[in-house]
């Protein structure tokens, strides 16, 4: 598949370049960085919303679908954004946040207004007989999932769904407006030119009829989430819109799934989407699940879930999308490595591991440069509704402030949204005026730094052109290796079907920041490195092979080609 060799960078517009000195990122900001953007050899730019939004979810409450909010720019700048980045080969992936919108939205306020028309894009529910909400849902920022619907003349007795912020409204998509809606503002951007899309959340749109509480003690997700009707919306727009394109590429946001949704969704035939984010593999630092937890991240259960992840939807003809920072993770470095003594080895072992993989990689801006969460100190440094909500949840449930404080700053969204680290300036090179959030380590982690004597960003470069240049990376198969060893994550590369070259290509990622020893089978001991983190390493081990038990240095990562390489 075309796609196969391309690689994802996503740029958080609020974050990555600020050109007109308000402290905030805007279109005209990436315009002016679009030949360092080139420069990493990526095909598509992930834009979050840039769309009007009151800003209470940093654009995910979007008021208007088909503009550009003022404080990013004008649709002039998307165009010209669009041509800078398409000289170069690359192409905007736009992001459509369908499930909801903001209750600022014209629709919204219509059906406040009485529109019937308008009533029936919502989930718009009475109270039970006995005074308690439609269902037991809780939303996702925290309280319960409905809110007050408080329309002109109409039932004080009302309320409306909101699976996030109150101020952001689930849309019902059983009506088939809403559904026409959604088909027309991805052809408004398919006119602007736009043939990549991100959906976000979209596997929560198939609420089934009609809405049940959960369980009592269990989780509401599987209530709500990956309903049957998603596969039927997705095709229905699908045919409606991006379909059109041949060379259209989608990706969903999954949340809380499935390997057997996923397949479903991404499998060719299935006319639905071309890959997915699963989020499985980023919740091992989740103490029994939760997100608002400590905890060292689980490797045994990392590798598992990665590994299964890779087998079933190769199994099924599914496809993954790669990735281990987006704008509502904390840096992986910090999660998965050591940002302190080992964030070289750290930051280029994590990019070996999805990078050579099966699926198409996502570089989250920053990551190309080993970037590592902020050093805040006191909760007033964090703006995110999610992480504020849930200090004060966790406050109030009668942890003490401290307590509370470290875990906001090991799990906040806020990590990965502080601007875009470009130079050691006291605003990092992203502004002129104050940040609207604060860099703080941007004296040693900087653009500048990587480019003139960095190992990271050189590293992200030569795995995005290897996938470029070798199909046993683009098109080729997955086995897991090493399954029983938990401080490395392994795996082979196998030759693509009908390939001319036996080429076998071995990864190996050590997870731990002390040597560790792993098995390197036969086939691989005479192996030229594809690529590695340590330099110390010979490029190719056909003189001297490679003892049958390697020591890994702290964080290595290794890529072994053995077989008649066609690299
Ligand atoms: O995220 C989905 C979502 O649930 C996230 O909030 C994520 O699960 C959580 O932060 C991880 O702990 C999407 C967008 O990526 C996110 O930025 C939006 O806030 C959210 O949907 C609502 O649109």
């Amino acid at each position: 598949m075309g796609f196969h060799n391309a690689t994802v960078y996503q740029v958080y517009p609020k974050s990555f370049a600020d050109a007109d000195g308000d402290g905030v990122g805007d279109l005209r900001g990436i315009i002016e960085r679009v030949p360092y953007i080139a420069s990493l050899g990526v095909d598509y730019v992930w834009l979050n919303p840039f769309y009007p939004s009151p800003g209470r979810d940093n654009g995910y409450d979007i008021s208007d679908y088909c503009a550009v909010d003022p404080a990013m720019g004008t649709m002039e700048d998307f165009d010209e954004l669009s041509a800078a980045l398409a000289a170069h080969g690359i192409s905007p992936m736009l992001d459509m946040v369908f499930n909801h919108v903001s209750t600022s939205h014209e629709w919204f306020q219509r059906a406040l207004a009485g529109e019937d028309r308008y009533r029936e894009y919502f989930y718009i529910r009475r109270a039970k007989a006995d005074g308690s909400l439609t269902t037991n849902w809780v939303s996702k920022f925290g309280g319960p999932a409905w809110a007050r619907f408080l329309s002109e003349g109409g039932d004080a007795d009302e309320y409306y769904l909101h699976l996030f912020d109150p101020t952001q409204a689930d849309l019902n998509w059983h009506n088939p407006q809403v559904r026409a809606e959604a088909a027309r503002v991805v052809n408004f951007w398919r006119a602007h030119g736009v043939k990549a899309f991100r959906f976000d959340v979209i596997n929560l749109i198939g609420k089934t009829e009609p809405l049940a509480d959960a369980v009592p003690g269990r989780d509401d997700r599987y209530v709500y989430t990956d309903g049957p009707a998603v596969h039927d919306f997705l095709r229905e727009l699908n045919e409606a819109s991006f379909g059109q394109d041949p060379d259209s590429v989608t990706v969903g946001e999954m949340s809380s799934t499935s390997i057997p949704a996923c397949v479903d969704y991404t499998a060719p035939h299935r006319r639905e989407l071309t890959m997915v984010f699963n989020f499985h593999h980023l919740k091992v630092d989740y103490e029994r699940g939760a997100k608002w937890t400590r905890m060292e991240p689980d490797i045994a259960q990392l590798k598992r879930i990665l590994d299964e992840w890779q087998r079933g939807l190769q199994a099924g003809g599914g496809w993954n999308a790669l990735f281990w920072n987006n704008h509502d993770q904390p840096r992986a470095i910090n999660r998965f490595g050591d940002a302190d003594t080992y964030r070289i080895e750290t930051a280029t072992m994590l990019a070996t591991l999805i990078h050579l993989n099966r699926g198409t990689p996502f570089i989250y801006m920053g990551e190309e440069i080993g970037m590592t969460d902020p050093e805040y100190a006191s909760i007033d440094d964090y703006v995110d509704v999610e992480a504020r909500n849930a200090y004060a949840a966790l406050v109030a449930g009668g942890m003490d402030e401290d307590a509370a404080f470290d875990i906001v700053r090991a799990k906040a969204r806020d990590n990965a949204r502080t601007p875009m680290q470009w130079d050691d300036g006291p605003n990092a090179g992203f502004s002129t005026a104050t940040p609207w959030l604060r860099p703080t380590n941007q004296a040693t982690i900087n653009v500048a730094c990587e480019e003139a004597e960095g190992r990271i960003l050189p590293y992200y470069r030569a795995l995005v052109a290897l996938r470029k240049r070798l199909p046993i990376i683009s098109e080729g198969g997955y086995e897991g290796y090493a399954m029983d060893n938990d401080d490395v994550v392994a795996y082979v590369r196998t030759p693509p079907e009908g390939d001319a070259g036996a080429a076998r290509l071995l990864v190996v990622c050590s997870m731990r920041p002390h040597p560790v020893e792993v098995a390197i089978a036969a086939e691989y001991r005479r192996g030229r490195v594809l690529i590695g983190n340590n330099a110390e390493r010979p490029t190719s081990f056909e003189e001297t092979p490679l003892p049958a038990t390697l020591t890994l240095a702290p964080y290595e990562a290794i890529a072994l080609l053995a077989g008649d390489a066609q690299a």
